[in-house]
């Protein structure tokens, strides 16, 4: 039963979620005066990190590039052990953030916003709890993250397994016993990938439930010593500037030397170098061609294939895990560690299901078309509704009580990644059509909280209590991210880049929902900034 409104808690702002972009945006607004409550569903902070426990779950930037770069005293202060930062240390991070700045108490925890409704005449936001309870705010700041809605696949049976079973996402707080199990993950994405390398050497059996293979490459993770992480603290200035730069927002930038102006020995040597360069190297500073010329891409793929039949022993396997229906770097790209050297152990197998789908999920294991697989315990890495799945679980009425899951239902529609018309005095952190699905997260955070920040300022400087995105604002928007899609050879692929998810109902398959800008980073923060220097053209204030 809902409270209300007299008993309702007001804020100036509610900002919903206390991962990576919730503890920035709290901090940007506290620190402005401004009185504002972070409300996180989960029992403590931490979004993606406190919720992705699954073995192996670690970060794919750069440690020192996913970190915060907006305090000096951080960045001095911590120190990254690893390049390639695992899940509790990633958690202890954000941890030692919150803390250091004192931002819990700016937090509830435990409390899932269930729906938002706009007043249009009292110009705030009534936001509603599971528990009941009410909050209003002028604004409302979603910080949801684009990976926090998990989906299951749908077979039958799947509450009949006696053993243990679970998303990657919802992985237990609690340790798992694996050792001497039988483990069947299904999915083979950049999460299932990082799970198995972890796993196949400590589990009794592991079983690879592969619907589609997924191109991967090694992450080359390395301990940093005192002096590297002396020497990256130094850096630190030059390491943001050339993310900023970097389509991807990493410290690797996209080599323009001309793919065709080298001979194959040389375009070879190169990818040599960058398959044994750490993180993304292999994709993002690679020859641009990539990923827009078809002959330059199937050069690549054919190298990376190679690169699995070398690594795997039986050749059989090696070819069925080798992509045919998408080239390299055209889906999110998973990295790997120890991934195909798995495939080479007696206890692991791969279930391929593109010969024998799974049927059911039985008592004791999975059914496919072929045989009766006996499991301890199902790991699903079946991944994510994507981008908007965060924004359609929570029921937001705009104006006139409109639902933006309903507008939004074959694809979303916003101006900048940040408002959509109709829905004053929202803004959404690294939204859909940011650039935040296409980059290293936490760069395209930043740009988006400090863009939001400065559009409240400018709204409250100027005692606006209503700040809209014009619907040709917006329009023109949604065409420019569907042009910047239209460049990329990856709009061909399935994959949660075109928003596609066989789990969620309403997907279809080669129907592209428009959920990010593919327009590259430094493009989008120039075009924001652009839009906030000339006084926010597109939006109406009042
Ligand atoms: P992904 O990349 O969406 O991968 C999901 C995987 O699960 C993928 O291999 C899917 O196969 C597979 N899948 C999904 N549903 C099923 C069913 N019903 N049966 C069999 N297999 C299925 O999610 P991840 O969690 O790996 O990665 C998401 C992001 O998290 C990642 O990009 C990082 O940024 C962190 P498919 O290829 O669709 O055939």
């Amino acid at each position: 039963m809902s409270a209300s409104l007299s008993e309702s808690r007001r804020h100036e702002v509610i900002i919903i979620g206390a991962g990576v972009s919730g503890i920035y945006q709290v901090k940007r607004l506290t620190d402005l005066g401004i009185d504002s409550i972070v409300l996180e569903g989960d029992d403590d902070l931490g979004g993606t990190w406190y919720r992705n426990r699954y073995p192996g779950a670690r970060f794919d930037s750069e440690s020192y590039t996913y970190g915060y770069s907006w305090s000096r005293e951080v960045l001095d202060e911590w120190s990254w052990k690893e390049r390639f930062s695992a899940q509790p240390e990633n958690l202890r991070y954000l941890n030692f953030v919150a803390d250091k700045f004192d931002l819990r108490r700016h937090m509830r925890f435990n409390a899932r916003v269930t729906s938002m409704t706009w007043d249009d005449a009292a110009r705030e936001w009534t936001v509603e709890l599971q528990s009941g309870e009410t909050y209003v705010a002028r604004f409302v700041i979603p910080s949801l993250g684009p990976l926090s809605m998990p989906t299951l696949p749908n077979y039958p049976g799947m509450d009949e397994f006696t053993g243990k079973s679970f998303h990657t996402y919802h992985w237990p707080t609690e340790p798992v016993a694996l050792e001497g199990k039988r483990v069947g993950v299904i999915g083979t994405g950049a999460t299932g990938i990082q799970v198995i390398g972890e796993l196949a050497d400590k589990v009794g059996e592991l079983k690879v439930f592969q619907r589609r293979p997924n191109w991967s490459s090694p992450l080359n993770n390395s301990p940093i010593s005192d002096e590297e992480m002396a020497d990256i603290r130094g850096r630190y200035d030059e390491i943001f500037a050339n993310c900023a730069e970097s389509p991807g927002g990493f410290e690797h930038v996209p080599d323009w030397r001309g793919f065709w102006k080298l001979t194959a020995d040389e375009r070879r040597e190169h990818f040599d170098f960058l398959y044994s360069q750490p993180g993304f190297a292999i994709l993002v500073a690679n020859f641009a061609e990539i990923f827009f010329d078809e002959a330059a891409n199937q050069e690549i793929s054919d190298y990376i294939a190679d690169r699995i039949r070398q690594r795997v022993d039986d050749p059989e396997l090696a070819e069925k895990l080798i992509p045919r229906d998408h080239g390299f770097g055209m889906q999110r790209l998973p990295l790997e560690t120890n991934y195909f050297e798995a495939y080479n152990r007696d206890n692991v197998r791969l279930v391929d299901l593109s010969d024998a789908p799974i049927e059911q999920i039985t008592a004791t294991g999975i059914q496919t078309t072929a045989e009766h697989h006996e499991l301890d315990v199902i790991v699903y890495a079946t991944g994510f509704d994507a981008i908007t799945g965060g924004y359609d679980r929570i029921d937001i009425r705009g104006v006139d009580g409109v639902s933006l899951a309903e507008l939004w239902h074959d694809s979303p529609r916003t101006f900048v990644g940040v408002l959509a018309h109709r829905f004053p005095n929202l803004f959404m952190v690294a939204g859909p059509q940011s650039v935040s699905g296409s980059t290293n997260f936490p760069r395209a955070i930043e740009t988006g909280v400090d863009w939001v920040t400065d559009l409240l300022e400018h709204a409250r400087s100027r005692g606006s209590t209503r700040v809209e995105a014009t619907a040709d604002a917006e329009q023109e928007w949604v065409d420019e991210v569907v042009r910047a899609h239209e460049r990329m050879m990856f709009r061909r692929s399935k994959g949660w880049f075109t928003g596609y998810n066989s789990n969620v109902a309403g997907h279809q398959e080669g129907k592209i929902r428009y959920q990010a800008y593919f327009g590259g980073a430094p493009r989008y923060a120039a075009r924001v900034t652009e839009i906030a220097a000339a006084g926010y053209p597109g939006l109406h204030l009042s």
